[in-house]
């Protein structure tokens, strides 16, 4: 039997019940079997929900990439491994080797060692889907620096809160990018940001769109050049197993974003071994995950989990709906993808066209198709199955989030029986519990509760950076001795998991995690706004899209609503991104409060999505009758 590749479900069965039996065993065969270390570990596991700490591996010494470039060479140096598919179809697509990558890694490190970053330092990263991108994240790994790459759709004061929160003195970036029809200034995004971040001494920059930039001078430098005359190989940082791989910001539900620290031994050995189930991965294969690098998906199941494997990784700078809705499948069709790995979404805006645009295109090679990021709905889940998989293809639901850095729950393709909406089963390792409002595990099946894991698995985050005490607060506090993850869950009469949705304040947008508190608190900064609250409502594309509930200054009472709107959306837009734009504006006289003042979004969210007939126990608030004038005004 093989831990590492399970290939059927009884198998499945087996190396699960081992794995819960004995998680340090079953984690130590995996990580000594696939990986190669320079020093082995003196301990598998010490961990302590309650501090919380947690580590694995101990006093093992390892480069991460030594494990997804260097160990690949003598066998599959010419093997594709970054299949780079460009924004503009007419554009050639860039076969990037195990060999080539390695050459541009280690150039890309040895510029990075030159402009002064060492061991610990942390590299902000905005850059575009292009190969710079992974290069430089593999060049950040390769010297011990830490990556903290920041979607380069995000506004510039996202950028200098993250830039800021890290403590980085060098940003990452390109002149532009491209996105569809449009082009994006990247560069003036960057400069924008850095008239508040003091500490950044460096800018390195990618040419992509040959844009006009301005190039501070002492600070910004055009990275070309400098590549051009690095040296081609760079002898890798030896790290701890428990040193920072990297941080990556997720939303909280109060103010600030939590820079997610992720460590090297651990991530690397779960992103692997889960890449390799989930996705069935077989050495002829081509693999596509159509998420951007800026979030965990990318991360995990774009580069290191791919790489760690010796797979070959499409990475597509571009968006579904460009030049035509037929784009994922022509890509699909041109490079024979074998897996294909996108979020719900996207799925909903391609399911609303004209099928011609799928059935134009040979979708033979396809195999195993995923699905990550919110729940997906039935019918989006049938149209994927039946139009794009073709009835042959296996979907795997995969739910996991930021701080868990790899897949928690989901089928195993061929082996798992899949059922629509269903993220199905934890992979081995994984201990899931569902727990009541009283703290209470709910033991059984056909139950429905808090999604919470009982035991660490190896890519678990280790820290909010700077704040661990937030870490503790946000995950450990909920219910003892458990990790909360903030989302609600199911389990039917077989023990299937179907996630529900967030049960705190974070709402998903077209697979984007927004805190209600950073937009509100934008909306708050408009001189004419008193008070705001946001909420969810149910949306045919973007899964949810944001409701916004308004107070107006008495000052702000007579002016125009519709300049309002938009002047709201636009401090949006600079403050978070044009992601977070509100799709609905009510002004309203009041908020439903509970008497401790917190605002109880539970009935606003009734109201936006018109299902007023059952608002619960409103008594208890401290001003039950704004809640009719609400209703009224929603109207
Ligand atoms: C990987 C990623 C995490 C949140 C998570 C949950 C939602 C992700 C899901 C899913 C239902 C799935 N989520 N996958 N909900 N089914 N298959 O998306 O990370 O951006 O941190 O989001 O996304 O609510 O808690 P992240």
């Amino acid at each position: 039997m093989s831990n590492y590749h399970i290939k059927h479900l009884e198998e499945y069965f087996q190396v699960y019940r081992k794995s819960v039996r004995n998680p340090e065993g079953f984690w130590e065969e995996v990580a000594e079997e696939h990986f190669h270390w320079r020093k082995k570990w003196d301990t598998v596991l010490e961990w302590d929900f309650s501090k919380p700490e947690i580590s694995w591996f101990k006093g093992a010494k390892l480069n991460i990439t030594e494990n997804c470039i260097d160990r690949h060479l003598r066998i599959r140096g010419d093997k594709t491994a970054i299949l780079f598919e460009p924004n503009d179809p007419n554009e050639e697509a860039e076969h990037i080797t195990y060999n080539q990558l390695h050459e541009r890694v280690c150039k890309y490190a040895n510029v990075l060692k030159d402009q002064g970053v060492k061991k610990g330092d942390r590299v902000v990263v905005y850059l575009p889907m292009i190969p710079d991108l992974a290069i430089a994240i593999l060049a950040c790994a390769r010297i011990g620096a830490i990556h903290s790459v920041v979607f380069a759709g995000f506004s510039s004061t996202a950028l200098s809160t993250r830039i800021n929160d890290c403590g980085a003195k060098m940003v990452l970036t390109s002149d532009g990018s491209y996105r569809g029809k449009k082009i994006i200034d990247l560069k003036a995004i960057v400069d924008e940001a850095l008239e508040s971040c003091p500490d950044v001494k460096t800018v390195l920059v990618t040419k992509r769109t040959g844009g006009e930039v301005t190039m501070k001078e002492g600070r910004d430098i055009w990275v070309q050049p400098l590549l051009d005359k690095a040296y081609l190989d760079c002898v890798p940082e030896i790290m701890d197993a428990e040193d920072p791989l990297f941080i990556l910001y997720t939303s909280g539900s109060t103010g600030r974003p939590k820079g997610m620290v992720h460590t090297t031994g651990g991530y690397m050995v779960y992103t692997a071994y889960s890449f390799k189930n989930v996705f069935q991965y077989r050495e002829e294969d081509v693999y596509w995950c159509t998420a951007d690098i800026g979030w965990i998906t990318g991360h995990s199941y774009i580069v290191y989990g791919p790489l760690a494997n010796g797979a070959t990784t499409v990475m597509f700078e571009g968006v579904p709906s460009y030049p035509d809705f037929g784009r994922f499948w022509e890509v699909v069709q041109k490079h024979k993808v074998t897996q294909f790995y996108t979020a719900p979404t996207a799925i909903r805006a391609l399911a609303k066209q004209n099928l011609d645009f799928v059935t134009d295109y040979d979708l033979s090679s396809l195999k195993v198709l995923g699905t990550v990021g919110e729940p997906i709905n039935e019918e989006a889940w049938h149209w994927y199955n039946d139009h794009v998989g073709d009835k042959k293809c296996p979907i795997v639901d995969t739910w996991w989030q930021t701080e868990t850095g790899g897949i928690l729950i989901s089928p195993i393709p061929f082996s798992t029986p899949t059922k629509p909406t269903y993220a199905t089963l934890p992979l081995p390792g994984i201990q899931p519990a569902l727990m009541d409002e009283t703290g209470e595990e709910i033991k059984g099946n056909q139950v429905d509760g808090r999604l919470c894991i009982k035991f660490p698995w190896p890519s678990i985050a280790r820290t909010i950076w700077g704040n661990h005490q937030r870490y503790k607060d946000t995950y450990f506090s909920a219910f003892e001795g458990k990790y909360f993850t903030g989302d609600g869950a199911l389990r039917d009469e077989v023990g299937y998991y179907r996630i529900t949705g967030r049960v705190d304040d974070v709402i998903i947008v077209s697979g984007h995690n927004l805190g209600t508190a950073p937009i509100e608190d934008a909306i708050n900064e408009h001189p004419a706004v008193a008070e705001s609250a946001i909420v969810g409502f149910p949306h045919d594309i973007k899964g949810n899209a944001l409701y916004g509930y308004i107070i107006l200054k008495e000052t702000g009472e007579d002016r125009n609503r519709d300049n309002l709107k938009k002047e709201i959306n636009e401090l949006i837009t600079d403050h978070i991104g044009p992601i977070a734009k509100l799709d609905k504006i009510q002004f309203t006289e009041g908020l439903p409060k509970t008497r401790s003042g917190k605002i109880m979004r539970r009935i606003l969210r009734k109201i936006a999505s018109k299902d007023t007939a059952n608002l619960g126990d409103t008594s208890t608030l401290l001003n039950p009758e704004v809640v009719e004038s609400i209703i009224k005004e929603s109207l």
